[in-house]
């Protein structure tokens, strides 16, 4: 009978495969052969598959090529199949080619220019993308069942920008958002659970079920805060900046707003003292054409907020904000900026809120049909499926399993959020200050 012996694995176990792509060399009595991978998938090395020098018959099982969901469930440490992609693909290794990030005014375009610094993970960005449309879609209808109480601002629609602004962030840097967070928190690493018993008021959600919907906190990963008061948080990410300079700590930190918000005079500011005091700060306009039902252009003459960072000195970049890719280039290179301590950067992500302004809300009279249906067709998540698929990069079967993925999270997230207990009444005062009401003066208080 024929024989080999294995001379090496050219893949590692949990690596993506693609079909056709070398697996590993096999050493016959005649020649050296490379193997080729007959299909495409995440690479499974047996404990029990013969090691490396064995001799083995020609046809023996050496190892296997599974699905995603297979490989998550062997415990594979899945090394996702773009990092390779990254490294062939020109779309992800020159600024000249993401053509959508547009820079303003002089000092924008020498931003432009800055040299790669992180490897874009489109796989990652796809699945983020995907665990905050259904992990609100899942919330929109416990609103619906009366479960989450008060308001609920959803995100669909924009998931792009928060998840590639975030990938760009280590868990030190801070960011501060708004009314529409949960898209925020979750890109930032809070939990489909923490999130649910949140907006439950259970004690188990990420601020004791004492925020809700609009008061998300956990600073343990950065999320340092939304607030329904639309400004402010642009102040409180340019005192974060401030705060960084002293400290020298390098963080960056960055602040999530409407287009609403760029009107309110914490928009001059925060942005005013920023690029003076050359902070490390990024200003994240998400433009979704709409203060509730107050559209963009009847309240600025100038359509392009991202052209005011003129104004201040500052690089401003327009982007798609529902293209992933470009917000994500867009957001490294202002990471790159601040974290370089060139200061800080505006981005305009220009967007749209496919579902009303808040759960329960009339959406009629103030937009189209047809203009929200226009923007449905913009959806980004299915613009970067559509492209991953047409590059050949990612097989639709490992998006699909993405997708039954996160459908699971979702569903555990409501279960665990209706199963959490109620925070316990005697403690209503706590935290109110930033230390238990009875500690206040020697227990004397309550
Ligand atoms: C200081 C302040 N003014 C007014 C409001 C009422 N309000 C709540 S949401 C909203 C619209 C905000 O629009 P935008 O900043 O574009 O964010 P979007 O809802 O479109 O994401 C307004 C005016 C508020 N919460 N705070
Ligand atoms: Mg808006």
């Amino acid at each position: 009978m024929e024989t080999g012996s294995i001379v090496e694995w050219l893949k590692r176990p949990g690596e993506f495969v693609r079909q056709g792509e070398q697996l590993l060399i096999i050493q016959s009595d005649k020649a050296a052969n490379e193997i080729e991978a007959l299909e495409s998938g995440y690479l499974d090395i047996p404990s029990d598959s013969p090691a490396l020098g064995a001799e083995v018959p020609i046809g023996t099982v050496l190892g296997a090529l599974l699905t995603e969901a297979e490989a998550l469930a062997r415990g594979l440490p899945i090394i996702a199949p773009d990092v390779h992609a990254s490294k062939t693909s020109p779309r992800a290794t020159s600024p000249k080619q993401v053509p959508s990030v547009s820079a303003t005014g002089v000092t924008g375009a020498s931003a432009v220019a800055y040299t790669r610094g992180a490897e874009r993970d489109d796989v990652s960005l796809y699945r983020e993308m995907v665990r905050i449309r259904k992990v609100e879609e899942a919330l929109a209808r416990s609103h619906q069942q009366g479960l989450v109480h008060g308001a609920c601002h959803t995100y669909v629609g924009e998931e792009a920008i928060a998840t590639a602004v975030c990938a760009n962030l280590t868990i030190k840097d801070t960011i501060w958002s708004t009314h529409r967070g949960h898209g925020h928190a979750l890109a930032k690493g809070v939990t489909a659970r923490e999130l649910a018993a949140e907006l439950f008021g259970r004690e188990t959600g990420c601020a004791g079920g004492r925020g809700g919907s609009m008061h998300l906190f956990k600073p343990e990963v950065g999320l340092m805060g939304t607030s329904g008061i639309v400004g402010p948080c642009i102040l409180l990410a340019t005192g974060a900046g401030y705060t960084s300079a002293l400290l020298k700590d390098g963080r960056v930190s960055v602040a999530f707003f409407g287009d609403g918000a760029s009107n309110n005079g914490a928009f001059h500011e925060g942005l005013n003292l920023a690029t003076v005091w050359n902070l490390p700060v990024i200003f994240v306009c998400e433009n979704n054409q709409y203060a509730t039902e107050v559209p963009y252009a009847t309240v600025s003459k100038q359509p392009d907020v991202a052209r005011k960072a003129d104004g201040y000195g500052m690089p401003g970049f327009v982007v798609d904000g529902n293209d992933v890719r470009a917000v994500w280039e867009a957001a490294r290179v202002a990471v790159e900026r601040a974290r370089e301590g060139h200061g800080p950067t505006l981005i305009e992500a220009k967007t749209y809120r496919t579902r009303p302004h808040s759960e329960g809300m009339r959406d009629v009279g103030y937009r189209s049909v047809d203009e929200i249906d226009y923007w449905k067709s913009r959806c980004p998540i299915q613009y970067l499926r559509a492209q991953l698929v047409a590059e050949g990069v990612v097989p639709v079967a490992i998006l699909d399993a993405i997708e039954h993925e996160i459908e699971e999270e979702a569903r555990d997230a409501i279960a665990f959020a209706t199963a959490s207990g109620w925070p316990d009444a005697s403690t209503a005062a706590d935290h109110v200050v930033g230390w238990k009401a009875g500690e206040l003066v020697g227990g004397a208080v309550r």
